[in-house]
């Protein structure tokens, strides 16, 4: 049978470039792929680095969806639909809100392609392909890794990204955890699964891309012991309880940890509180993060903006406190109800939502009324945050004493130079970047590199040859003469 899997062309934010499209392939539609390959014949288009070729004949098409990607999604299908081609969509919008699909594909996949797509292959080689299959929950060893060996890897900055579980054990109200098909579906990988495709992964960076990379303590430690003698560096997602577990930040600094992504989402316990984040306690982030550094590991900071506590002082609070708590990298969002979340179903209760088009839910957009501030103050404020976190005065405020390689990478050629960085890629090969940023990680370890994570501030300045100052003037004349700093 001919199957045609198929990404979607993401919706891009005001600060993104194709740096984050091109970050790695969709694991979810590898996964598929590794679900029924044998006797297929498979081709994958990924909107955001092909067009699709809609005249390649095949007998079935997949989607995967997300959010934001739901409408174009609906367009594909509909191209191949005229034809007479078979379209099931799946992935995190899907079984989060299959409601928002039905009537626009032939079938919905709502949950895990593993206990799904073989029916779909199957019922439609019976020509008896059913509306929609589900499979919400699955024990540890059904499920399949994403066959990496398929992966075009000249077309990404990595592919070196690893699933070691599903879902998340908390249900913070506006996350996709808390959607009823999910709720429930939080597992981990069998450890000897996840370490033999870091094997043939064969690299020695690697990212974790789960929601919650600690969600389950006692397989963490499992799993971190098994991969100590591999010499990895890595990173992962992880949430705010991290410091509470006793020994866990000693274990991860000894494997290999660089730097962790936390949610941290809002300095005022009100709004914290308003999404039930009960994990989070504002009163203990200042002694996280300076837990996470005394490691020697960097911090990516998470926030959303919008919650029911925040009003417009909030920005000019939540920028203040990341440069003096030096952390390295922040992602922020505009609070976005996505559809089957306790979020949604909340506000759409109250009548606060105010746009229903779904290119908009890139969580740049104001798609709700906020409680304590205009849409418009609450838009200007998320690109201040950027635009502030980013200045190259900041950039060099927050410089760590640990990891400057990696961190300066991350904020000068993603975040702040991200399109020069982009025209390079295109110039020697995306792949090829991503490995130099590999490269230059490992080098910033602490392992790698105790001297200069004890060096000071002075040291920093005598490194550098600079200091805020004159970063701010480095910056203006950028601007001024040659214009390559985004405005966002
Ligand atoms: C890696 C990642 C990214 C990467 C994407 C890389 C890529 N090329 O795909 C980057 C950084 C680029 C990214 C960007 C964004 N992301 Co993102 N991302 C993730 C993350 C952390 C992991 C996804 C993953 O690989 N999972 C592992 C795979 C194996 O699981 P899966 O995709 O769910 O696939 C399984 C099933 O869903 C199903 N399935 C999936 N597809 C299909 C297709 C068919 C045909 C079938 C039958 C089944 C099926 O079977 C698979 C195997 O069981 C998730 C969180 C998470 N843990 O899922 C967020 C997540 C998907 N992202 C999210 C968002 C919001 C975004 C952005 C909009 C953020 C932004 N502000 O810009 C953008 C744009 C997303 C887009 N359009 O793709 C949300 C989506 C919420 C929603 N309701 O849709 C998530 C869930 C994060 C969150 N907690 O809110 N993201
Ligand atoms: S801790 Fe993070 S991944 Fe888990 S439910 Fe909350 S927001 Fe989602």
């Amino acid at each position: 049978m001919k199957i045609t899997l198929i990404q979607p062309l993401m919706r891009m934010r005001p600060m993104d470039t194709t740096l984050k499209t091109r970050m790695a392939p969709s694991l979810g539609l590898y996964t598929v792929a590794s679900v029924v390959r044998n006797g297929n014949d498979l081709t994958f288009f990924n909107e955001n680095v092909e067009e699709i070729d809609y005249e390649m004949p095949t007998d079935i098409v997949g989607i995967t969806v997300t959010v934001d990607t739901l409408p174009r999604a609906i367009e594909i299908a509909r191209r191949y639909r005229s034809r007479g081609i078979p379209v099931v969509a799946g992935g995190i919008q899907i079984t989060g809100c299959p409601e928002s699909a039905r009537g626009h594909f032939d079938a919905l996949s709502i949950g895990f392609a593993e206990g799904t797509w073989p029916d779909i292959i199957s019922d439609l080689t019976k020509g008896e392909l059913r509306p929609e299959y589900r499979c919400v929950s699955l024990p540890p060893e059904k499920i399949v890794g994403p066959a990496y060996d398929l992966m075009d890897t000249g077309k990404y900055l990595y592919v070196n990204v690893v699933s070691t579980s599903r879902g998340c054990p908390f249900k913070c109200s506006f996350c996709y955890n808390s959607c009823a098909n999910i709720r429930d579906s939080y597992v981990n990988r069998p450890v000897a699964d996840v370490v033999n495709e870091i094997k043939f992964l064969n690299r020695r960076h690697i990212m974790f891309i789960d929601d919650n990379f600690i969600g389950n303590p006692a397989w963490t430690r499992e799993f971190l012991e098994t991969i100590r003698p591999l010499g990895l560096k890595w990173q992962a997602a992880v949430s705010a309880n991290v410091a509470d577990i006793p020994g866990m930040l000693d274990l991860m600094r000894d494997t290999g940890c660089t730097s962790l992504f936390i949610g941290l989402e809002s300095l005022s316990q009100e709004s914290i509180d308003s999404s039930s984040k009960y994990q989070n306690s504002i009163s203990k982030y200042e002694r996280l993060v300076a837990e996470i550094h005394r490691h020697g590991i960097m911090v990516n900071a998470s926030f959303v903006f919008g919650l029911d506590g925040d009003t417009p002082e909030t920005f000019r609070h939540t920028i203040d406190w990341i440069v003096r708590n030096k952390i390295e990298t922040v992602t922020s969002h505009i609070l976005t109800p996505y559809p089957g979340t306790r979020q949604y179903r909340e506000m759409r209760d109250s009548g606060r939502i105010t746009s229903d088009d779904q290119t908009l839910y890139t969580t740049s957009e104001v798609v709700f009324n906020p409680a304590g501030m205009t849409p418009d103050q609450l838009r200007q404020g998320y690109l201040q945050v950027y635009r502030e976190v980013y200045s190259l005065r900041n950039i060099f405020r927050r410089m760590p004493s640990a990891n400057r390689s990696a961190y300066l990478m991350f904020n000068l050629f993603y975040r702040k130079f991200g399109r020069l960085t982009e025209s390079i890629c295109r110039f020697i090969g995306y792949n090829r970047v991503g490995c130099a940023v590999e490269y230059l990680t490992r080098l910033g370890h602490p392992l790698a590199a105790t001297s200069a994570r004890d060096s000071s501030r002075q040291s920093a300045e005598a490194d550098c040859g600079v200091n805020a100052e004159s970063m701010g003037g480095v910056e203006q004349t950028l601007r001024r003469e040659m214009g390559i700093i985004r405005d966002i």
